[in-house]
């Protein structure tokens, strides 16, 4: 089993970089992704010792090895477009600008939280950056960012929903009706499937006969392509094209963003689902290491320069753990608060 998987990992390798090739982006770019990417990193590796030291319970799911997805992301879409994901949320908001002390007040359930304590670790909004959760139900948002680009199309707005979730979550019912409807409609959404390869313990060969995950949208004629997800040009450009499609009223595009999770699903995951070989294999085409490599083949950033950055990022990641440590707890009347409730509602008793 582990074999087979191995064994298509293998086959969704990167491109290896050639080190003369001419950068494909600005100088600025690249020393934001590093910025941006380390910290999303530095961020989630702080989380899992927390959680291990029991500073916060639940679920963590933890996005290490995915950073060149969201980095790619935030190069090709603009702040004003619209976001929703799964329950492996801790770098959404991070990458769309949010400060991780609110994020990590939200693991440790404190009132000064991104969803003031009340949604934890699956649940990270952020209503000022349009992003709307944080989902814990599988594919629970595939037609909730239909729904958000049906309300943009009809009050003729001009923005783009990115909405995102697992090849797991590819497989649920609720898609094929969604992906109509928006193909329909011509949705100004973006389908995007950060493909890990696995959905728990369970790899994409053993969840279906058809395991490329792009000719999901072929049956509703849905412009889709897969895509490097180690390497942040080839999002950038993907998401670019899928964005520009979407504007002109085009309609929905499916991307297969390959990725891969170099932790467990969750906290409590023995991994023997695969090799200590195949995690290795990704980790050698790590996106944090290939655009510093860009950077210093460049001479972009000189040494003091790039420790500067390392030591922003760790002073970053502290201010947030000592932020969530002194932030209270909310108070007991809150649990009655930010709930919905119809007054006249006629099985309402006092
Ligand atoms: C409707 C539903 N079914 C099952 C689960 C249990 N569950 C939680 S995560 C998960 C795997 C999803 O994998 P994937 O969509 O690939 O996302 P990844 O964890 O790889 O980011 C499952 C089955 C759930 N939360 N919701
Ligand atoms: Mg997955």
């Amino acid at each position: 089993m582990a074999t087979e998987a191995a064994k298509s990992a293998s086959k969704r390798s990167s491109t290896a970089r050639s080190k003369k090739a001419k950068p494909a982006f600005s100088k600025e770019t690249y020393i934001k992704w590093y910025k941006d990417m380390l910290l999303m990193r530095k961020f989630e590796e702080k989380c899992g010792q927390l959680y291990i030291q029991q500073k916060f319970g639940g679920f963590c799911h933890l996005y290490i090895g995915q950073e060149a997805v969201l980095a790619g992301m935030t190069e090709s879409l603009k702040p004003t477009d619209r976001y929703i994901t799964a329950y492996r949320d801790h770098a959404h908001p991070i990458a769309l600008g949010m400060h991780p002390k609110y994020v990590m007040a939200e693991l440790y359930g404190k009132v000064t939280g991104c969803t003031k304590g009340k949604g934890g670790s699956m649940h990270m909004f952020d209503k000022e950056r349009n992003l709307f959760g944080g989902h814990g139900i599988v594919g629970g948002q595939i037609p909730l960012g239909a729904g958000i680009a049906f309300a943009d199309k009809y009050r003729n707005e001009d923005h783009v929903t990115a909405c995102f979730f697992g090849d797991g979550a590819a497989r649920q019912g609720s898609l094929w009706e969604t992906f109509n409807m928006a193909m329909t409609w011509k949705l100004p959404v973006i389908y995007v499937i950060e493909n890990n390869n696995y959905a728990m313990g369970t790899s994409v060969e053993r969840t279906s006969n058809v395991t490329d995950l792009k000719k999901l949208g072929l049956s509703f004629e849905m412009p889709s392509e897969s895509v490097d997800g180690m390497r942040p040009e080839a999002v950038a450009e993907a998401f670019a094209r899928a964005a520009e499609r979407a504007r002109k009223g085009e309609g929905p595009t499916l991307l297969d963003i390959q990725t891969y999770r170099y932790k467990g699903h969750s906290m409590s995951d023995p991994q023997k689902y695969r090799t200590k070989e195949e995690v290795k294999e990704y980790q050698e085409k790590d996106p944090i290491v290939y655009v510093l490599d860009v950077i210093k083949d460049n001479k972009w950033m000189s040494e003091a320069e790039i420790k500067d950055v390392q030591e922003n990022v760790k002073a970053l990641v502290e201010e947030s753990v000592q932020f969530a440590e002194e932030s209270p707890y909310p108070e007991a009347h809150e649990i009655y608060e930010d709930v919905y409730m119809q007054e006249d509602y006629p099985f309402v008793k006092d």
